[in-house]
This record gives structure tokens, sequence and C-alpha cells, in this order.
């Protein structure tokens, strides 16, 4: 039984591997070996990914290591390209475990013809209209009250879409979660409410921006179930997210999941040296302890079906070639023309922007006028 409001963080698998309830039937030993691909693939990505910014191929990156399991989960809990998702910025591996290839996720990240947004977006503000993945924004929050919308719609249509959106802990401290949260709830809407609680909103910790024992039980404010569950435990997350999908799927109203998880790497390239400023090398080794991936290796090692060393080095280099044949295939589109920054806007152009093309146009061609 998978109750909201639970003291402690609902388990099954300890970080030693050891069940603490009964696993249910389908994680197969295959199935559970595509879990461990999936958020294996999921950590070299974020390994390719500051590789490519350190040769200044892209500018900006915000890493998932460590949160593997909330997102590849949550994604697992959905119908992929059915259900709308609302993501935040470091949502990368939800979008990746949603479908969402990794040449369009590229392409967005190096701003090449081949992004869907053509470099109109800073890097790592990936969207894709055929998985229903709705466009990053980085105002923190501002996603919760349009994703409210968009379930409200969904009501209204009578469609049996859910719509999901994420935000980090921090994001719960602001004005606009609250109002989206309220907005859902008293309307009944389809939404399902997912904070993938790192601990950490840049250099503060959630203690120090909350004084509510944890977000689930923020739920309890709008009347909605909050479920609190171990988010480095990947059966956890995904019988927990599953079980509050398929309540809202079943015209319930909203519900809200807090992963607890921990952020292992720094908050973006913008913040590079987190243990010397915020905290300290102890803390990270004690949540490397708790990592996901060992945790789902050590799983099928007690099931008797380890993980060979050979085939956790096969995955990593598929993703290795999978990443250098992405980015070359997205480099070789070329940079979008200048123009574009005019384009798919306005249908006449205000003269402001007028005036601004005719400069640049002047300064790229030496023309006037
Ligand atoms: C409205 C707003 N205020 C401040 C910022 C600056 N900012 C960027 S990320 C961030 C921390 C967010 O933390 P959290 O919601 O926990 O997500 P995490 O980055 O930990 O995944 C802040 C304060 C912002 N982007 N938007
Ligand atoms: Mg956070």
């Amino acid at each position: 039984m998978i109750q909201p409001f639970t003291p402690e963080p609902i388990r099954y698998v300890d970080p030693d591997g050891t069940l603490t309830r009964p696993l249910p039937e389908q994680y197969t030993p295959e199935r559970l070996r595509e879990l461990h691909a999936m958020m294996l693939r999921a950590r070299e990505f974020d390994r390719k990914l500051i590789t490519l910014l350190r040769q200044g191929r892209s500018t900006f990156y915000a890493q998932a290591s460590g949160m593997e399991a909330t997102q590849v989960g949550l994604a697992r809990s959905l119908r992929p390209a059915h259900d709308w998702v609302w993501p935040y910025y470091r949502d990368h591996v939800l979008g990746m475990a949603l479908g969402v290839p990794i040449f369009e996720l590229l392409s967005q990240y190096l701003g090449t013809n081949s992004d869907t947004c053509r470099g109109r977006q800073m890097p790592h503000h990936f969207s894709s209209k055929r998985f229903n993945f709705v466009s990053v924004s980085s105002s923190i929050a501002s996603q919760v009250p349009p994703a409210a919308g968009s379930a409200m719609a969904q009501k209204y249509l009578g469609t049996d879409e859910i719509t999901v959106v994420t935000f980090g802990d921090g994001a719960t401290s602001e004005g606009d979660w609250h109002a989206g949260v309220n907005m859902a709830a008293v309307n009944k809407a389809p939404c399902l409410f997912v904070c993938e609680n790192n601990q950490w909103a840049i250099s503060m910790h959630s203690r120090d921006q909350m004084a509510s024992e944890n977000v689930a039980i923020k739920a309890k404010a709008y009347g909605i179930p909050g479920f609190y569950v171990d988010g480095n435990d990947i059966v956890a997350v995904m019988e927990v997210c599953t079980h509050a999908a398929e309540w809202v799927r079943a015209g319930n109203g909203p519900a809200l999941v807090e992963c607890l998880t921990y952020r292992v790497g720094s908050h973006s390239n913008a913040d590079a040296d987190a243990e010397k400023f915020y905290r300290t090398r102890d803390e990270v080794n004690e949540w490397l302890g708790r990592d996901p991936i060992t945790r789902i290796e050590a799983l099928l090692e007690g099931l008797g079906q380890p993980i060979s060393t050979q085939e956790r080095a096969d995955i990593i280099a598929a993703m290795h070639r999978e990443v250098d044949e992405a980015v070359l295939k997205a480099e070789a589109t070329g940079e979008p023309d200048w123009r574009i920054m005019f384009e798919d806007v306005y249908s006449d152009l205000p003269d402001h922007l007028r005036q601004q093309e005719a400069f640049l146009r002047a300064e790229q061609t030496g023309v006037k006028g």
C-alpha cells in the first residue's frame, strides 16, 4: 500500500541493495537492466556535456548526476508523447528517458540549425513538441501556473492525458508555486506535481529556505495528497509516481510527489566549486554512498543477476559514440542565420524591431537601409 504523508521517505531498496518491501513482479532482471542502462547512459551524458563545455562548444549546463532514479523513474510512470510535461532546467534525463532523441537535445545545447528553436533559447533550455515536453524556462517555478492551466484544459476537453510539472526544492518557496498548486487543486485538474528535492537551491540548503518538515507535507494545505519518496531508489520512485499518476488520471485532482535525492555535481557550470563555498566534501561523499546507479547494481547482484564489468563498459562506450556522432551531425547543419531572430513571433514586425533589423543588416553587409 502506498500512503501519502509518511514521516519517512517510501523506500523499496536500501542503499546496499537489500529489499525493504517485496519487489513487485514487474521488476524482472531484464526490466531492472533496462532501468540501469538508462541511468548509466544519463550519467555519461553529463560527463560528455561537461567536456563539450570545456571545449567551448556550448556555454551552459546543469548536471543531473545523482538524480537519475528520480527522473528515469518518473518518465517510466508516464505515457510518453501523450501526457504533457512541464520540465525544469535539470530535466534533460527526464526528456531522454521519455524518448526525446539525443540529437535533438544536443542541437539545442549547440544552437545549430538542427535545433527546433534555432538557437533562440539559452543552451540547456530544451523542448520537444513531439513529446509534449514544454520548453524550459529558467525563472524558478514560472512553469507551475501554466502547467495548472494545461491540466485544467485537459479536464475541460475531457481527454485522458495528464499534466506533469517538475521543479526543485527551492521552487516550492516561490509564490508561483503556491498559486499554481492552489489553482490546480481547487479546480481538481489532472496535474501531477513532482519535486526533485536535491536539498540545495544553488548555495542555500532546503532547511534554510523552508520551515515545513518536508515538501510533501505542503500538499496538505491545498487539500491534495503528498507522497514522500526516496528519490535515489528507482523502484520506489516508479511505484509512487505510477500510483500518483493513476490517481490523478482517474479524475481525483492533483497529487504531489517529493523525491528526496541529491545533486552530486555543481549547480551549473556557473558554480564550479560547490565544496569550497557552501557544502562539505563529507556531505557529498555521504550521498555518493546512496547513489541510485550503484543501488540498482547491488539489487541485481543480490538477485543473482549481477551486471558484469564488460556489460557496464559497453553501455558507457555506446553512449559516448552516440553523443559524439550526434554532436558532429548537429554541428554539420551549421549556425542559424542572424535574420531568424526577427522571425516566427510577429506577422508584422513592430517599428523598433524593424530598426534593429536594419541596423544589424548594415553591420553584416555594410549596406544601409
Ligand atoms: C525567479 C528566480 N529567482 C532566482 C533565480 C536564480 N536561480 C537559478 S537556479 C536557482 C535555485 C533553484 O533551486 P531548486 O529549485 O532547488 O532547483 P535545483 O537547481 O536545485 O535543481 C536560483 C535561485 C531564478 N532563476 N529565477
Ligand atoms: Mg534544489
